[in-house]
């Protein structure tokens, strides 16, 4: 079994300080979220980015800050840009991080970003929309600017969807899944099984939770050979009715199911060779 890659979704689009207060708006506040997971043992970071306000935006700039922000601070981490922004928000919007270089580990891109493969209801009137063009494009963009997809699945369709972009030539492998339980498909033990036993050859997965889910599916795919993401974009909660101080506090707790279970943290380089990412220059 590989070693363990933690991922930190440490804002999102869609929670709010008035849900829990630490979550981050401002550039300073994204860096002092990525470190405190950094520092816990995460070796990705998931990024959306905020006005000021909250108001959630892809505006290249304000990407581009929040990530030399948080590589002041964590050197080696992996940062991986969200391209499905907040619901509404155009193709040409979402794609504005993929454009972003990072000088300071010598990439004219970024390691990585999200590839949602699917259309999925996010509650209320919300339809966060990726028809098979949207998917296509951005595959296709991706590819070009050397950029490593996380395959974002909300259901066992949209892995079929990401196999058939795959036979298309539109995502290369090897295939990096996260397999998104709790929106749509069910946060169950069989749900994931079925999730993981659906996925393409050779690919590897990790598991985001959402709510009061994010830790037993952390713990689930701690046991089975998968990967987990926690933070503030999925769940606000340490324990019921106790909200998270910060998104360290959640990695921590998952790293401390990881020490009891047996399986042993990947660091940034570990992930990269697990990941098949190219080693840091730096
Ligand atoms: N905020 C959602 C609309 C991603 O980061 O790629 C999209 C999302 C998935 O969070
Ligand atoms: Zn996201």
């Amino acid at each position: 079994m590989d070693k363990l890659i933690l991922t930190a979704a440490i804002c999102g689009a869609e929670v709010t300080k008035e849900q829990n207060p630490n979550v981050p708006y401002t550039i300073q506040e994204v860096a002092r979220e990525a470190e405190s997971a950094y520092v816990a043992g995460a070796s990705i970071i998931h990024l959306h980015v905020r006005e000021d306000d909250g108001t959630p935006t892809q505006n290249r700039k304000r990407f581009k800050a929040a990530i030399d922000a948080i590589r002041r601070r964590c050197p080696d981490v992996i940062i991986q840009p969200s391209t499905g922004g907040a619901v509404g928000m155009t193709d040409l919007e979402r794609l504005q991080p993929t454009e972003i270089g990072e000088p300071a580990i010598g990439l004219d891109h970024p390691e990585m970003a999200t590839l949602d493969c699917g259309t999925c209801n996010f509650g209320g009137d919300e339809v966060f929309v990726n028809s098979d063009r949207t998917i296509e494009t951005f595959g296709r963009i991706m590819i070009e600017r050397k950029v490593k997809p996380e395959i974002e699945v909300f259901d066992k369709g949209m892995i079929d969807t990401a196999a058939k972009m795959a036979r298309k030539g539109v995502i290369l492998p090897p295939m990096h899944f996260d397999l998104v339980m709790g929106v749509q498909i069910s946060a169950t033990a069989r749900d994931l099984a079925f999730m993981v036993h659906s996925l393409p050859p050779g690919a590897t997965w990790s598991v985001a939770g959402i709510g009061r889910y994010q830790i037993p599916m952390a713990a689930l795919a701690i046991v089975m050979g998968g990967h987990a993401r926690v933070g503030f974009e999925d769940n606000l909660y340490i324990a019921k009715g106790i909200l998270a101080v910060s998104n360290g506090e959640l990695v921590n707790k998952v790293v401390r199911i990881a020490f009891e279970l047996g399986r042993p943290l990947a660091s940034p380089a570990e992930a990269r060779k697990i990941l098949n990412l190219p080693p840091l220059k730096i």
